[in-house]
């Protein structure tokens, strides 16, 4: 095939970024800092560590490292128990489709994600086995907006970059795409996605016939 295409997972597959609010929230309220819904939107696309870093110093808080660990850890069980209960009813609208119709027709597929998570996510929700290629948190170095995380799909996948199409919600996440010269399509939120080749609400927006004629920069 000559295009390959790349999806986020948080925001693009699945709306988990609801259950890493609640945990930092709870995680955050350790040292009484109150984490709102504005802040957290700060925290999607970027990886535990970096959340954690952000949050402490909204918080003008310090801990010591081995506090930092700790938290760390417990904000990753209390999120797991909610991943633990996610099921298929928990993709997205239209993504199921748009996977669907793309593997049908052979065209390769990767996983792009900052989680460490990806795969017990992906398994819960039945889609591990639509994927060529899943990079993700344990295998990527520098965090999006780095293109790393792409350009290793990429080369996984076989396709050049230009000729990849990545789906993203996240402000980082869009620029990590264009970093790496590849086509970007922001899912979601307008506001933030204003540098994204394209753009759509959700992926009942999105057809097949589209995804076929995109064509590389
Ligand atoms: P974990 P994505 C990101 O996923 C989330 O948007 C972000 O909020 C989270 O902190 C990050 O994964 C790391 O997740 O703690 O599971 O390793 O949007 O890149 O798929
Ligand atoms: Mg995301």
């Amino acid at each position: 095939k000559e295009k390959g295409f790349i999806f986020d997972l948080d925001g693009v597959i699945v709306d988990t970024a609801k259950f890493h609010f609640l945990a930092w929230k709870k995680a955050a309220a350790e040292f009484n800092f109150e984490l709102t819904p504005e802040l957290n939107e700060k925290l999607k696309g970027v990886s535990r560590i970096d959340s954690l870093n952000k949050i402490l110093k909204w918080a003008n808080a310090s801990v010591t490292n081995e506090k930092f660990a700790e938290l760390s850890s417990d904000k990753n069980e209390d999120y797991l128990s909610y991943v633990q209960k996610m099921t298929k009813k928990d993709i997205l609208p239209g993504v199921y489709n748009v996977l669907s119709n793309l593997k049908e027709d052979n065209y390769p597929m990767a996983l792009g994600s900052a989680s460490k998570n990806a795969s017990t996510i992906l398994e819960k929700v039945g889609l591990l086995d639509m994927f060529d290629s899943i990079v993700d948190g344990n295998s990527v170095r520098k965090a999006k907006p780095d293109p790393e995380v792409f350009l290793i799909a990429a080369k996984n996948l076989k396709i050049p970059p230009k000729k990849c199409i990545v789906f993203e919600d996240s402000e980082a996440g869009i620029t990590a795409a264009n970093n790496a010269g590849m086509i970007s399509v922001g899912i979601g939120n307008k506001k933030h996605l204003g540098h994204a080749d394209y753009m759509f609400d959700n992926f009942n927006e999105i057809t097949f016939d589209f995804l076929k004629q995109l064509q590389p920069k």
